[in-house]
């Protein structure tokens, strides 16, 4: 069964430019509740091993780089089958193919500044939740 819950990050770009604001107003209007958020500063090491599964890609060293310019918003959102939803809310990686009032369509720039990180499965959900909040600090389901 698919779970409740994933993890997002308000990216560098959006949270500079003022859009954490209303990025957090379109996940609650789709349904999301926040379960923990904070404000952080990666650095290049924790930029590097949150996205160990591009290490090899060509745009590895940019895309740390990028996410490692500014505060960025991590947070943990819940409600049913929560991956696949927020997929569908964030939008195509590529602002260009995102679907009309997508977050990415609205306050993405491009392929790389575009504005908010999804876990891509269960699994990555739980692993990307850990990287960011003790289990402490998140709220039990409702
Ligand atoms: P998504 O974020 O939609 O799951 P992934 O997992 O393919 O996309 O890529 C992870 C991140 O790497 C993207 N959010 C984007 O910031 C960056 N990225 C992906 N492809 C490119 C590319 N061709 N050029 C620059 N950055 C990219």
């Amino acid at each position: 069964m698919a779970g409740n819950r994933t993890l997002t990050i308000i990216k560098p770009d959006a949270f500079a430019s003022g859009k954490a604001g209303l990025i957090i107003a379109h996940l609650e209007k789709a349904g999301f509740t926040i379960r923990a958020a904070r404000v952080l500063h990666l650095s290049t090491q924790q930029a590097e091993q949150f996205y160990d599964v591009h290490r090899a890609r060509p745009f590895f060293a940019s895309l740390v780089k990028f996410m490692t310019q500014g505060p960025c918003m991590p947070m943990v959102l819940e409600r049913d089958n929560a991956v696949a939803e927020l997929r569908n809310v964030i939008g195509s990686t590529d602002p260009k193919d995102a679907a009309e009032g997508t977050i990415r369509k609205l306050y993405a720039v491009s392929k790389e500044s575009n504005a908010i990180h999804a876990s891509d499965s269960d699994e990555n959900a739980l692993r990307e939740s850990n990287f960011f909040f003790a289990e402490t600090t998140l709220l039990n389901s409702r």
